[in-house]
């Protein structure tokens, strides 16, 4: 079994690994093992969902076991439920119709309309509970602050807390209101103050109900003024600042390509990161990256579901890191292009390459951050490495070529010596591959079901542990 899987992926190398015809570059990683930097929360990693998801209450049950695996494994995540839906869905104890039954999936919102409204029921919440229990997750959960009432929050709140317990981490108000002004929520000169005014309403009535209440916020869109000032107003009252960040979009832009995905010059993060890093200093709030994906407006084919959206989303893990960042919640949902899983309880679930960066960083839980250095100049700045201790205290390397064009050879100084270093390879025949990622030699199976099935090892000589790193392609090293 173990020789089919290694021969499966030998097949699978990405062409670099087997021509000669891509440049080979090398570049040098110095680790510090004994200077610690930030912690990799445990619930690090997490899917963003719509709350219209919640209208199907056999969804997020422990009947949809097929779903549950792939997320078990990545876990103790955090399931946020949000989305453009959140403020179409509406609580309503006492539904008098059936509401609707069965597997159907909800796929992340396309924002071209105002969504169809949706009822969020007992039944919903009851079976969420269960689902979170049998995955071992937590929940972030989103209120309707766009067409609901406080009223109807607190009493919607006050469900969700008795119920779900200690799984839910803490409510939200609204989902991306700083757009509200233009979806036709609010007037077109809503701005933060009126924001910030609702959003005082909402927790005044939830805070009243259920004065032990934890909340996040604000859950923009925008990773802009309204972070900082949020924080300044609120932080006494929130546990944590939230936003959003779609790195490219809309889909029907031809200049949305996987280059651009990837190119370290283009990225929209670099410019929302400085502000958030403002209000987490201010305030002393931690930071969760709530939802994001590569393509707004449901993803983008060739794009969103292929390999790069491997390298892209471990590469942003890593900006995360470097800002001391909590966690992230990827959005998802149906068949969505983006969306890590995708499926129906109908139809089975499988992952997509974006599942596989999750894998991969679940290595990571747990752990700490250690201080490293790259001097990488004739590689360029698509090869990104961070250097961490997992749980069990092993010494561990992320390295992500994002260059389709250019094999790495990194010398790494890990300040220790004669240690064998196993290397776990997340790799695919090409960037725009769609289903041939495997990570460590193994693809995902049903239910989540993977095991390592191709684990390589290097040895150090004079200190120095030498790994090559195919063109597009990340590997993790763990000193053994
Ligand atoms: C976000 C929304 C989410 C959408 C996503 C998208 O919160 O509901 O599904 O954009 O457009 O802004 O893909």
């Amino acid at each position: 079994m173990r020789t089919t899987a290694a021969s499966a992926a030998i097949a699978a190398m990405p062409r670099a690994l087997r021509a000669n015809d891509i440049a080979t570059v090398s570049a040098q990683l110095t680790i510090h093992p004994s200077q610690l930097g930030t912690p990799i929360s445990k619930d690090f990693l997490g899917l963003s969902y719509e709350a219209a998801q919640l209208a199907h209450p056999e969804y997020f049950s422990a009947q949809n076991t097929g779903l549950a695996g792939f997320l078990r494994v990545l876990g103790p995540g955090v399931l946020r439920i949000g989305g453009n839906t959140s403020e179409y869905a509406f609580w309503t104890p006492k539904p008098t119709s059936q509401a609707p039954q069965g597997s159907d999936v909800v796929g992340p919102d396309k924002g071209h309309h105002p969504a169809t409204p949706t009822q969020t029921t007992p039944q919903a919440i009851r079976n969420l509970k269960e689902f979170l229990d049998l995955i071992d997750w937590r929940c972030m959960y989103g209120l309707n602050l766009g067409k609901s009432t406080p009223q109807q929050a607190a009493d919607e709140a006050a469900y969700v807390s008795q119920t779900l317990g200690d799984r839910l981490i803490s409510f939200q108000f609204g989902n991306e209101s700083d757009l509200f002004r233009n979806n036709g929520l609010r007037p077109a000169s809503y701005d933060y103050a009126d924001f910030a005014k609702d959003w005082q309403g909402f927790y005044n009535a939830v805070h009243a109900r259920l004065p032990n209440a934890k909340f996040a916020g604000p859950d923009t869109a925008g990773t802009g003024v309204w972070v900082e000032e949020f924080a300044q107003q609120f932080k006494d009252k929130v546990d944590l600042l939230s936003s959003h960040y779609y790195a490219e979009g809309p889909p029907t832009d031809p200049s949305m390509t996987i280059e651009r995905l990837l190119s370290p010059t283009n990225s929209r993060w670099d410019k929302g990161q400085p502000m958030i890093q403002q209000a987490m200093a201010e305030s002393r709030l931690p930071f969760r990256l709530t939802e994001t994906n590569s393509c707004y407006q449901g993803g983008k084919p060739g794009v969103s579901n292929t390999f790069a959206s491997s390298l892209w989303a471990l590469d942003l893990m890593s900006k995360l890191l470097n800002i001391g960042a909590s966690g992230i919640n990827f959005h998802t949902g149906g068949y969505g292009w983006y969306a890590p899983v995708v499926g129906s309880m109908e139809n089975g679930f499988v992952a997509r390459p974006e599942y596989y960066a999750l894998l991969f960083f679940s290595q990571l839980l747990g752990g700490r951050v250690v201080a490293s250095q790259l001097e990488a100049s004739s590689v360029g700045p698509l090869l990104v490495c961070f250097a961490a201790r997992d749980a069990k205290d092993r010494l561990q390397a992320v390295v992500i070529n994002k260059d389709p064009a250019k094999n790495v050879r990194l010398a790494i100084d890990a300040g220790t010596s004669g240690e064998r270093v196993a290397v776990r390879r997340l790799i695919a025949p090409t960037l725009e591959d769609e289903q041939d990622v495997t990570f460590a030699g193994a693809p995902v199976g049903a239910e989540g079901a993977w095991q390592a099935a191709r684990i390589e090892h290097v040895h150090a000589s004079n200190g120095t542990t030498e790994c090559f790193v195919p063109a597009a392609s990340a590997a993790l090293l763990r000193w053994e």
